[in-house]
């Protein structure tokens, strides 16, 4: 099973992950022989309060990245509404433009394990799909703080969606997100307030990009600022 994930074959790497999510014995066995390829994915974090676009955004990036030719491993991690399984039908249905092609994989990481046991399913997740050597991953989360995954402590480059007319709510997106994220975004930046929502976040932050994620609209800017945070963060890795 190991040797199929790392030929990514994508039933094993579902498989798997599944055994992973279940906590079966299995799971861990093949973990301990997953070796991560040579050239490392990169591993880029999606966050922002529910509803903000992020699922509409990654399915954009998704396309960006497939004309780059890159492969792309989804992992959306759903904590938005636990009982009814909405987020996970949201999910799937921005971004099923991409459910035929055999270079992207998009897998939504549930609640229904164990409270707490979720973070560490989609670390597991995570260290599968690099194994399965995609060259770029994509985790969706929700906010910052009460994650149940630290997405900071996972991801190179952290992307924080905000929307235009929080009012209040960028105050806190100032002492919160912008803490975290290496890019804010600003989405929905059709709307009404994003023009101010930029000038404010800029006094705290750079860079913040506007993003209209219905369109495309900013996906090229976004894509070039993550190549760029990912470049730093490459020479810090690299030992001297
Ligand atoms: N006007 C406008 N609507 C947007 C934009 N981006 C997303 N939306 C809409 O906002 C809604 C939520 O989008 P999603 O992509 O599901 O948001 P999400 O952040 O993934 O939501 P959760 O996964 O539930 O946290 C959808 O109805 C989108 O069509 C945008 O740039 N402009
Ligand atoms: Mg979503």
């Amino acid at each position: 099973m190991a040797e199929r994930v790392m030929a990514r074959d994508v039933r094993t790497v579902a498989r798997v992950i599944t055994w992973l999510e279940n906590q079966l014995p299995a799971g861990s066995a093949v973990l301990k022989l997953l070796r991560p390829p040579a050239q490392r994915a990169m591993v880029v974090g999606i966050t922002g309060y529910p509803g903000s676009g992020k699922s509409t955004l990654i399915d954009h990036l998704i396309t960006a990245y497939r004309r780059l030719g890159n492969t792309v491993g989804v992992l959306a991690v759903d904590i938005s509404s636990p009982l009814t399984g909405g987020a996970v039908l949201g999910d799937r249905i921005r971004m099923q433009h991409h459910a035929d092609d055999p270079g992207v994989y998009i897998r939504s990481m549930g609640t229904r394990g164990q409270q707490g046991g979720l973070a560490r399913a989609t670390r597991d997740a995570l260290r599968v799909l690099e194994a399965a050597a995609y060259d770029v991953i994509l985790i969706e989360t929700i906010g910052v703080g009460q994650n149940e995954i630290d997405i900071v402590s996972v991801a190179h480059t952290v992307v924080a969606l905000t929307t235009p007319g929080l009012g209040d709510d960028i105050q806190a997106m100032k002492a919160g997100l912008a803490e975290v994220a290496d890019i804010l975004v600003v989405n929905q930046g059709d709307r009404d307030g994003a023009d101010s929502a930029l000038r404010h976040l800029r006094e705290w932050h750079s860079p913040v990009l506007r993003t209209v994620a219905v369109t495309g609209e900013g996906v090229p800017e976004l894509i070039a600022a993550i190549a760029e945070r990912q470049r730093v963060h490459d020479l810090v890795q690299v030992p001297r």
